[in-house]
């Protein structure tokens, strides 16, 4: 155990109202990692509240996700006399907040663990913490920090250990990515040998997508330019609103097609994918996907003033029109590339 991890010790004993929080957006690592350690808490100290705060349900079904308070669009997430506040696959505050939201002024302390490799602006707040060891997934983390901190009292039961396998599943693509460690296989079996969760059945149903996205992939196809090595792929608000296309059939086709085609056409090793964020400002969210050995796109979402890594990057840009995005992206892939 770790000093960071003796002081979480410490606070959860000594709390008596603590907030769970994770990203904005969250994803299945989110959800899971958050649970995790709600789980283990809320067992060890069942007089305690721990409330977890979300904006959504996950879209697949989690082990005591009912317990998860799902917030209104209206709603903000403001200090309410927590004493502890435990953040999971996140290290930063502007990930987890929406505007109006004012939790980060809360006096009590935040702990943040998380896995991404990211550097963090201690300055931002006083009283914060950061447990991060580069693992595969916050899941692991939260799993390995909760064995330190409770030892034998936290059980892995069958929540427990399929929450480990769909938060591991989920952010290795499969054990498939760099951040897969010998650690996590052993840690992956260690629940296993517990409980099996269907793997294959909850990929299968989290990589469904409503049939309402098949016409945005054709009108994406449509826009399909082939560059050398590279891809792109994007959708015009003209379009958008001329078939009357939903946010959600958008998203589900841009994810679709980001992480399932862009790279994997013949010839094609990387590229990008354009759509826009759907409020009110004129912003529009560009992704990049390459492959090992081929371009860099965190180089070009950081010419852009967005983040990322080598394989995969995004940025966000404010312009009237998707011409106005294409040209941006396209004359800082020519700087950065040539
Ligand atoms: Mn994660």
């Amino acid at each position: 155990m770790n000093k960071t991890e003796k002081l979480l010790k410490k606070h959860i004993k000594k709390a008596k109202n603590i907030l769970l929080l994770t990203h904005k957006g969250p994803d299945i690592d989110a959800f899971s990692s958050m649970l995790l350690m709600y789980k283990a808490i809320k067992e060890t100290y069942p007089s305690k509240q721990i409330i977890m705060k979300a904006r959504q349900y996950p879209s697949s079904k989690l082990p005591l996700m009912k317990e998860i308070t799902v917030l209104q669009k209206e709603d903000n997430i403001k200090p309410e006399g927590e004493d502890l506040i435990i953040i999971t696959d996140s290290s930063l505050w502007r990930l987890c907040q929406e505007p109006g939201d004012t939790i980060k002024e809360s006096d009590a302390p935040v702990f943040f663990i998380d896995h991404h490799r990211i550097n963090v602006d201690e300055e931002e707040r006083e009283n914060q913490f950061f447990i991060n060891e580069g693992r595969s997934s916050a899941t692991e983390q939260v799993y390995v920090t909760l064995k330190r901190i409770f030892g034998n009292k936290f059980k892995v039961d069958e929540d427990v250990s399929a929450l480990v396998q769909y938060g591991i599943i989920s952010d290795t693509g499969r054990f498939l990515f760099d951040l897969t460690t010998p650690e996590t296989f052993r840690i992956f079996a260690e629940v296993m040998e517990v409980y099996r969760a269907d793997v294959e059945e909850f990929e299968y149903r989290s990589a469904k997508f409503p049939r309402e996205a098949t016409d945005v992939v054709i009108e994406y196809l449509k826009t399909l330019t082939i560059k050398g090595d590279m891809a792109y792929m994007y959708i015009s608000q003209d379009i958008i609103n001329q078939k009357g296309f939903e946010k959600q059939a958008v998203n589900e086709a841009f994810v679709f097609l980001k992480d399932k085609y862009l790279r994997f056409i013949q010839g094609v090793h990387w590229g990008f994918i354009v759509k826009p964020m759907f409020n009110d400002e004129n912003e529009w969210s560009v992704s990049f996907r390459s492959t090992k050995g081929y371009q860099d796109v965190g180089i070009i979402a950081k010419e852009l003033n967005g983040g990322g890594h080598e394989y995969a990057s995004a940025i966000k840009i404010k312009a009237n029109n998707v011409e106005e995005i294409l040209e941006m992206v396209l004359s800082a892939i020519k700087k950065v590339t040539s």
